[in-house]
């Protein structure tokens, strides 16, 4: 084939728009890809004649059930249950579980299409999946989190396995979901191995994965600023989220020397002009795993510091931001007023949260941003260690593990800045992650022909 017959990236959208009708994530998603992906592969035959972009964006497969459980009033509910298996050229199908009123099929696509670039980037070998449900674990006793774990695994069992696909925890799962989970696929195939991660310790969970993604992202940002010459130290932060990456990315920060301003929820966001410290950082981790409150609790409970309802934290004056709450919570004008305001480094602990008028603000601007598919995927990084000691059965050390997710994190920023480097020395780190992540699957991919 001539690379004159080439598709163009409109025309390559057109069709992915066709397929994938009302699904406004999934094609956001791969838009960003593409768009770096038809510039690299103009000069490279292969990727065009293996049609390796146009396979990667068709999910290997896509499953969907029914989730049926009982309230704690005897009433019967019915919800909606699904994994998306994208892509495992490079390793077993890896990626979390979501359970959230909002999650629906494009949006698990999105998650697994960037999970495959992200595992990639990694450098462990692990491809691209993404699970859930739009199940709302708010305001469900215990008694009816595990009998809805145990029915979505009665179902989801069938599609897992060590070395198939191995689910791990995200928006609204965390260590008390994977447990109801584990222990229901134990008990249906009296089998104890590891097909999921982000376990508890008791039973074949790694130390570090529960604070990997948020340091990870640190990581991250603190790699970005050292390549120009700077650092966390005294810096002015605004997070977004309160959940798992959050308040481990604020952690992090507070290690390095840096002041954090903000965290947020589904709510409105929190700002405390004194910061939040390691002992105000307890109480919130406190109030959104043990008691599940909203954030809101926290300007009650500390003077100088107030609730905004409805609104991001994104207006609030700071050097660098994380957003690390859900997809497309930081728009174009939202980061015109970032930039505007100072802000010279984002790191995105969250999984696309800026939205495409948001990146080519960053982008234009020339400040350091990293996207999630870089900047979070210590999470996952950890998962396959995590994979890697069950499989060995055996324990790493803290110090061991923490010291492999910040090399795991430096060699993804050295991958960012072999393919994102710029003529002015600054660096595209979009561009960086889309094709280092991209050439390592699709040359896998290649290996294998046509399958
Ligand atoms: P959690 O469930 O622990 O926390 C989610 C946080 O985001 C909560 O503060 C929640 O508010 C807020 N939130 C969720 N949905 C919305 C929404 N639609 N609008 C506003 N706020 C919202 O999840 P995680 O911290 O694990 O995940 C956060 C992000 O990080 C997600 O994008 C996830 O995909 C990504 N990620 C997670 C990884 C992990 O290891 N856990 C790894 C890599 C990425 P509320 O409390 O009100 O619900
Ligand atoms: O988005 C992500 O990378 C995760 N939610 C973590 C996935 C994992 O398998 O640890």
């Amino acid at each position: 084939m001539a690379v004159s017959d080439h598709v163009d990236l409109e025309q390559f959208m057109a069709g992915v728009e066709k397929r994938n009708p009302h699904q406004d994530e999934f094609i956001q998603a791969v838009r960003e890809v593409a768009e770096d992906i038809f510039e690299y592969i103009e000069d490279k035959e292969k990727y065009h004649k293996y049609q390796i972009l146009r396979r990667i964006a068709e999910p290997d497969r896509v499953v969907s059930f029914r989730v049926c459980w009982e309230d704690d009033n005897g009433n019967i509910r019915v919800q909606r249950g699904w994994r998306v298996q994208n892509n495992n050229s490079i390793g077993p199908y890896k990626g979390g579980l979501r359970f959230h009123p909002s999650v629906t099929e494009s949006i698990l696509k999105f998650l697994a299409f960037e999970q495959t670039f992200k595992n990639s980037l990694t450098g462990l070998p692990m491809g691209g999946g993404k699970g859930g449900s739009n199940f709302n674990p708010k305001g469900k006793s215990d008694n009816e989190i595990m009998r809805f774990c145990q029915s979505f695994m009665t179902e989801l069992y069938r599609h897992v396995g060590e070395d198939t696909d191995v689910p791990a925890g995200d928006i609204g799962v965390g260590a008390r979901e994977i447990g109801y989970m584990f222990g229901q696929y134990k008990r249906i195939t009296n089998k104890f191995t590891g097909i999921l991660t982000g376990k508890g310790l008791e039973f074949g969970g790694s130390l570090v994965r529960t604070e990997a993604t948020g340091y990870g992202a640190v990581y991250f940002l603190q790699n970005m600023l050292d390549y120009k010459g700077d650092s966390i130290d005294g810096k002015t932060t605004v997070i977004s989220g309160s959940g798992n990456v959050a308040t481990h990315a604020a952690e992090k920060i507070l290690q390095l020397g840096g002041k954090v301003l903000t965290l947020s929820d589904s709510k409105g966001y929190i700002h405390d002009p004194a910061g939040i410290t390691q002992e105000k950082l307890d109480w919130i981790k406190n109030l959104k795993t043990v008691q599940r409150g909203p954030i809101s609790e926290y300007a009650d409970k500390y003077d100088g510091a107030t609730f905004h309802a409805g609104e991001r934290p994104w207006s609030v004056k700071c050097d660098l931001a994380l957003p690390c709450a859900t997809q497309n919570e930081l728009t174009g004008a939202e980061a015109a007023v970032l930039v505007k305001n100072g802000c010279i480094g984002v790191s995105e602990g969250a999984n696309m949260p800026t939205d495409l008028a948001g990146i080519k603000v960053f982008k234009d601007a020339g400040i350091s941003y990293a996207p999630g598919k870089a900047s979070n995927a210590g999470g996952v990084a950890v998962s396959g260690l995590e994979m890697s000691q069950n499989s060995g059965r055996i324990s790493w050390s803290e110090d061991q593990l923490q010291e492999q997710l910040r090399d795991i994190m430096k060699g993804i920023h050295d991958s960012c800045l072999e393919y994102g480097k710029k003529p002015d020395g600054g660096v595209d780190y979009v561009k960086g992650a889309n094709i280092a992540g991209f050439v390592k699957v699709a040359d896998a991919m290649i290996a294998f022909g046509v399958v």
